[in-house]
């Protein structure tokens, strides 16, 4: 039998997880699971969402920080690494509590004067890094979900909701971002997904892979994606990323 290939511990693999690791907001396969086992054999594997860290553990499992070498919840503003925890931002000290109430105030209004099929609860959700802001709200069920994802597609009323704040909060700060189904993110400026690329540095790694598939401008995978600091590749389902990793990693 020829021996294993040795790890590379100077590379790292990163992935996002919605529509990149799972369906959105649906639970890793355990093929997808155990191939990202099989590659840390290889090298190191991270996984970097927009999520907060429970639903990454919905998807990912709840031992998800012991079994990935890092994990970045809310674009790493809240970060894992080797199973422990590494460090937490803090949105409401950075920006202060006149902005952030401007924002809800502003967001809270907007999404009131908009008429959908269905609107249901939590359409805010406070995050340690970020505002995630949600014109269904968040407490809709997978079929409510679909069906305003299918109407966003046609109406662009998530666009439309980012062009208008990115109007009303000019100069404030802020970015604007749409990473799933039925919400977008608000946080400071550079707390994109490139923040996790900071906390690497100290690791110094000399190649860092980046999967994801929300990569065009406006996405949240674009920043990440387009950085100098990694090595982009852009695929549209888990299915995808599994085809081309084994095609990079495994042949
Ligand atoms: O990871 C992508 C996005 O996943 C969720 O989006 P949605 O519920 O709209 O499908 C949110 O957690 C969002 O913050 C995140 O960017």
């Amino acid at each position: 039998m020829a021996p294993a290939a040795a790890m590379d511990s100077s590379t790292i693999c990163l992935f996002d997880v919605d529509g990149t690791l799972t369906a959105p907001r649906q639970k890793i396969t355990p093929a997808m699971a155990e191939f990202l086992q099989a590659l840390r054999k290889k090298m190191k594997v991270g996984v970097v969402g927009g999520s907060d860290l429970d639903k990454i553990k919905e998807q990912l499992g709840d031992d998800v920080a012991e079994k990935y070498d890092y994990v970045f919840a809310e674009n790493g503003l809240v970060a894992y690494k080797n199973g422990q925890f590494l460090s937490k931002q803090s949105i409401q000290a950075h920006l202060g509590e006149d902005i952030i109430q401007d924002l809800i105030n502003y967001c809270l209004s907007y999404i009131a004067k908009i008429k959908l099929p269905k609107k249901r609860g939590t359409f805010i959700e406070f995050r340690n890094g970020m505002l995630n802001v949600s014109p269904i709200g968040r407490s809709c069920s997978q079929e409510e979900r679909i069906e305003f994802f299918e109407l966003d597609k046609k109406e662009r009323i998530r666009e439309k909701f980012v062009d208008d704040l990115r109007k009303e909060f000019a100069g404030k700060g802020l970015t604007f971002s749409i990473g799933g189904q039925i919400s977008l993110d608000v946080f400071p400026v550079g707390w994109d997904k490139r923040y996790c690329l900071g906390i690497l540095e100290h690791d110094a790694y000399k190649i860092i892979h980046f999967f994801g598939d929300k990569t065009l401008p406006g996405g949240n995978d674009h920043e990440i994606y387009e950085d100098s600091r990694t090595v982009g590749y852009t695929v549209t389902s888990p299915e995808e990323t599994h085809r081309i990793c084994k095609e990079l990693f495994f042949s």
